[in-house]
């Protein structure tokens, strides 16, 4: 079985965008250490089953993130379900979480299943406009959902989400201070080596995403921060 907390790299694809074999093949062969599915639109059952069955060639681990019910589907080894905390639309909470449960309940083995707590911290995202998220946070905003997220939900995982932009270190470094269980995911504009050094060093897990489908060279030079360790 996969242990999650030793990740430390993934790479994140959108089903909703193109790319070619070389480049899966060459992200697949690389020092992640996974691969997660997910994007804020477009986001299908079709869309995501040709993807997973393309990724499924390669021998490393690969999750769904969950966006939506319809592209909810068997065969990942993981499925991380998102429940955004600075969100002021209670769906995004856990109405999706509600919804799913309430139709794969049954089925679902929980062994699979991580809860993300998410802070959406850049504005001008698609994901903060979708989750109605507050984003204009202080430091202490950040520092209280970390609180929140390590010793009242106590979740395994959170993730501060700058998707599409490079995020502020201080920040990270503020939340990461109160984090002592909870892993901490760190996604947003990592488009080089130097930056995926940076938010390494400070988060647990980083999440590499737009730079695959714009410098795939980059992209896999980000994977470098574990020749480090
Ligand atoms: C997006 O956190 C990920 O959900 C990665 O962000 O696409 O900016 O790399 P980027």
């Amino acid at each position: 079985m996969y242990d999650i907390k030793q990740w430390r790299h993934i790479f994140k694809l959108d089903p909703a965008k193109a790319i070619s074999d070389a480049d899966l093949e060459a992200l697949c062969m690389s020092q992640t250490d996974a691969i997660m599915i997910g994007g804020t639109d477009n986001v299908t059952e079709d869309n995501v089953i040709q993807l997973m069955s393309r990724v499924r060639r390669y021998p490393l681990p690969l999750v769904l993130e969950i966006s939506n019910l319809e592209s909810i589907m068997p065969g990942f080894d993981f499925y991380f379900v998102p429940s955004v905390l600075n969100s002021t639309d209670v769906a995004f909470h856990n109405g999706l979480l509600h919804q799913a449960l309430k139709q794969y309940g049954h089925m679902i083995n929980f062994d699979e299943l991580i809860f993300e707590g998410y802070v959406v911290l850049n504005g001008d995202s698609k994901v903060a406009t979708l989750t109605r998220a507050t984003t204009n946070l202080e430091i202490e905003d950040v520092e209280t959902y970390a609180q929140m997220a390590n010793d009242v939900y106590r979740l395994p995982v959170l993730y501060l989400e700058y998707s599409g932009q490079y995020g502020d270190p201080e920040t990270v470094r503020a939340a990461r201070a109160y984090l002592t269980d909870t892993q901490l995911f760190y996604g947003g504009g990592i488009d080089s080596l130097s930056r995926a050094q940076e938010m390494a060093a400070i988060a647990d897990t980083i999440i590499v995403g737009n730079v695959v489908y714009d410098n795939i060279k980059e992209a896999l030079k980000t994977t470098r921060i574990k020749e480090r360790t």
